[in-house]
């Protein structure tokens, strides 16, 4: 059995049409899921712990007391810790450290500075009180994901960190309570679903209200964190993972075709794109995912997400495969070439861009240091990977001096009048000398 992979060529007069065919993907909205996360969120909202409580029965099939009994002590996380493989434990940890670091360099700083008339303007940055962090349950809990959206909250001085994450049938993953720990989350409810994201926005009497809800979740948790927009901020709505390697021909076949598995085996939608100006060796990568893909634990995902939504291109040159990866801005680059440093010159819109050979997209997912959540579905145009900025704000600062506030109090008072506003104007006026 071989897997039908679309294969393109950037010289062929429809090239333009087939390519925005590929990157389509389904992303309707479902009135349904609307309807029932609008109710969801209505009952959390007026009716708070009693309503979570009655959600968390009916959806993941939990029978408790109270909603304190949801929240995961200390020692809990801290036994997660010891029941986890040593080796875990200790890549876990050294992942942290990595990711930490890197965030560190992140660090926004407060400035100041003063004009002439001794007018001070200036910036402040300030962490955000409390951010919510969501974790999705089952197959996709992902341990690294919590270090990712943690650790820069953390960095960036947020005081509280909480998280929920559902528990279908009470069965908790070890692995992701071990990850919040090291993370150094505050508090871990698990409670999952638009009812936890409800909860985070609007609080409950056990559940506190945060300012920034983030973190990856189903069409129902996706749908909750864009209803409470506005109430709470967010991260983003991620779409299906993504990777697009530009290869000169010169990397093992196999590697490049590994690579394109890791992110298709996320899921059915995710989408794996190879540009080559070779050929042959996209003749070679195609061969390798046949003869590599009934090895694939995930072989069904993979297969579903190659048939459907990858692609092999072919292109003159390193030139062209930097120009077509810029119209399709994807959320991981990698530049399997032999001077990436120099095509990475011509890159401008990508999430992450993995520089050589030697670098797999999968040590950003785990362990380099650079954030894994990072912009899909071509935002990458405008947007970047989530960050120590993403839990941080920052307020002006403005201080006119006497003579300042009489030379600047001319112009406000000026505009003022233009605009019909005169309290704006005589509030100015006051202070301009007479
Ligand atoms: N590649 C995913 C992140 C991830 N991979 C988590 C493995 N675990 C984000 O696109
Ligand atoms: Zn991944």
């Amino acid at each position: 059995m071989t897997v039908s992979i679309t294969r393109l060529n950037a010289s062929q007069s429809d090239f333009d049409s087939s390519l925005a065919k590929l990157l389509a993907w389904d992303d309707s909205v479902d009135h349904q899921v609307n309807e029932s996360v609008r109710h969801i969120l209505h009952e959390v909202k007026t009716r708070g712990d009693a309503a979570v409580l009655e959600f968390t029965e009916k959806f993941d099939r939990l029978t408790i007391a109270s909603v304190a009994e949801l929240e995961m002590s200390h020692d809990r996380l801290q036994k997660a810790l010891k029941n986890i493989p040593g080796d875990q434990r200790v890549a876990l940890e050294q992942a942290a450290e990595r990711i930490r670091s890197y965030h560190e360099h992140q660090s926004q700083t407060s400035w100041q500075y003063q004009e002439e008339d001794g007018t001070v303007l200036g910036q402040k940055v300030t962490p955000l009180d409390r951010a919510g962090l969501y974790v999705p349950g089952g197959k996709a809990a992902y341990p690294s994901s919590v270090l990712m959206n943690a650790i820069p909250a953390k960095v960036a001085g947020v005081s509280e960190v909480v998280m929920v994450v559902p528990t279908p049938d009470g069965v908790v993953n070890d692995m992701v309570l071990a990850a919040a720990a090291i993370a150094g989350v505050d508090r871990v409810f698990t409670v999952g679903g638009a009812q936890a994201v409800a909860a985070l926005a609007y609080g409950t009497e056990t559940i506190p209200s945060v300012d920034k809800i983030v973190g990856p979740g189903n069409i129902f948790v996706a749908t909750a964190k864009r209803e409470v927009f506005g109430t709470v901020g967010i991260d983003m709505i991620a779409g299906p993972s993504e990777i697009l390697v530009i290869c000169d021909g010169e990397t093992d076949p196999d590697w490049i075709a590994m690579d394109l598995f890791s992110q298709a085996e996320h899921d059915e939608q995710a989408q794996s794109i190879l540009i080559s100006p070779d050929a042959s060796f996209l003749d070679a990568v195609e061969a390798s995912i046949n003869k590599l893909l009934p090895t694939m634990e995930r072989a069904e995902i993979i297969e579903a997400s190659i048939s459907s939504r990858a692609a092999l291109i072919q292109v003159a040159d390193l030139s062209e495969a930097a120009a077509v990866s810029n119209r399709i801005a994807p959320e991981h680059l990698e530049l399997s070439v032999e001077d990436p440093e120099a095509l990475m010159a011509e890159i401008r819109h990508a999430g992450a861009i993995f520089m050589g050979r030697y670098t797999a997209e999968a040590l950003g997912d785990y362990c380099a240091g650079p954030n894994h959540v990072l912009p899909t579905s071509g935002t990458a145009r405008f947007s970047s990977p989530l960050g120590v900025y993403d839990f941080q704000k920052r307020s002006s600062i403005i201080g006119f001096s006497a003579s300042g506030a009489d030379r600047m109090g001319r112009v406000a008072s000026v505009l003022a009048r233009g605009e019909g506003l005169t309290a704006h104007a005589r509030s100015a006026e006051y202070r301009v000398k007479k």
